[in-house]
């Protein structure tokens, strides 16, 4: 893992790792704002109060009662790429390696709130991390905190998963309880869930309003930054590398928060895409798609790679990405040098 920071852990799996479909553990990427809280908890008690008929407080048996679902997800921090962001923004230096893919095994969230009823007035639904902290602009000590309007936390997908590939979720990635918050960039993914409070007025935290917020500096309210826009990775070969002359396999993962991608295109040395890839079938509405390209590289010297993804709903990415005061959501298609020898 490239380690962006020990303390809190903030590291990226490298991109060899992103050739994997699900994501080794041990590679799985992490970002932590606070580094993650002591206390272990064992007999873990997830409340849910606020707007609601009837507050629960539910241990892991009563969770795994409810019914569980098991979905493949990719979760993609919103800050990946932005070191190709000019100026670079303050915030963790990520390359492309802020994304990872896992089975996550859980409850719908939608299941719980049912079981508290909803009162009429609820229009979110905050979750709260045991984790806590003072940001450098923030007078007192925070929880992480995000919120989800109904819509989004009713979605049957979005689960309180209490697994990761089959086992118990690792301490690093949120243990016992997370949200996975399929299709939404990774803020939404609360970590360390300690208690999801019903709101009947929009959630006004930091990381909601002071973050995560799409800020254009062009006179625009900043907008919510939530769904993760189309992207392709090349994965194999790697910037830089020297290839022998030949038939070369290019690898990559393409992914999107609107739908799976359905296309895949490679450009070599030109800004237009000129072959299709070939894709693997989808293990899931909500996970990257490994694809293939055989490349013909007969000519010697250095060529670009570029790869172009194309979502269910025609999303495709931009050459350069918008620039931001945070640096979010920087989906800039990707391109490598490589040498043919
Ligand atoms: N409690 C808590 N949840 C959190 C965070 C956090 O710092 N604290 N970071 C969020 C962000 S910004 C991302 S990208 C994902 C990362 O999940 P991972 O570390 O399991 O990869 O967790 C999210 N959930
Ligand atoms: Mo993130």
């Amino acid at each position: 893992m490239r380690i962006l920071s020990a303390e809190p852990l903030n590291a990226e799996t490298p991109l060899a790792a992103l050739e994997e479909t699900l994501t080794p553990e041990s590679e799985f990427f992490v970002r932590s704002h606070f580094g993650r809280p002591d206390r272990v908890p064992r007999k873990h008690v997830l409340e849910v109060v606020g707007a609601v008929e009837q507050p629960v407080r539910l241990n892991m048996a009563d969770l795994e009662a409810m019914g569980t679902r098991t979905l493949a997800v990719t979760v993609e921090c919103a800050g990946n790429g932005r070191t190709g962001f000019q100026p670079l923004p303050a915030g963790e230096p990520w390359g492309l390696g802020a994304v990872s893919t896992a089975r996550w095994t859980g409850v719908p969230l939608r299941a719980v709130l049912e079981s508290a009823r909803l009162r009429p007035r609820a229009v979110e639904v905050l979750a709260i991390g045991a984790d806590r902290g003072r940001p450098p602009d923030v007078a007192d000590e925070i929880p992480f905190a995000r919120s989800l309007p109904l819509a989004k936390a009713r979605d049957p997908d979005t689960l309180l998963a209490l697994q990761m590939n089959g086992r118990p979720i690792l301490p690093e990635h949120g243990a016992p309880i997370r949200l996975i918050v399929p299709g939404w960039y990774g803020m939404a993914s609360v970590k360390w869930l300690e208690r999801l409070e019903v709101l009947s007025e929009p959630f006004r935290g930091y990381y909601q309003l002071g973050r995560y917020v799409y800020d254009y500096e062009d006179g625009n309210p900043p907008a919510p930054v939530r769904t993760i826009r189309v992207r392709s990775v090349i994965v194999s070969p790697q910037d830089g590398d020297v290839v022998r002359q030949g038939h070369v396999v290019v690898r990559g993962q393409a992914w999107s928060g609107e739908g799976v991608v359905v296309r895949v295109q490679i450009g070599v040395d030109g800004v237009e895409p000129s072959q299709d890839a070939t894709l693997s079938p989808p293990i899931s509405p909500h996970a990257w798609r490994a694809w293939e390209f055989g490349w013909d590289a007969t000519n010697p010297g250095r060529h670009v790679l570029r790869s172009y993804a194309t979502d269910a709903k025609g999303n495709r990415p931009p050459d350069v990405g918008r620039w931001n005061r945070y640096g979010y959501g920087n989906n800039a298609v990707q391109a490598i040098a490589v040498t043919v020898q």
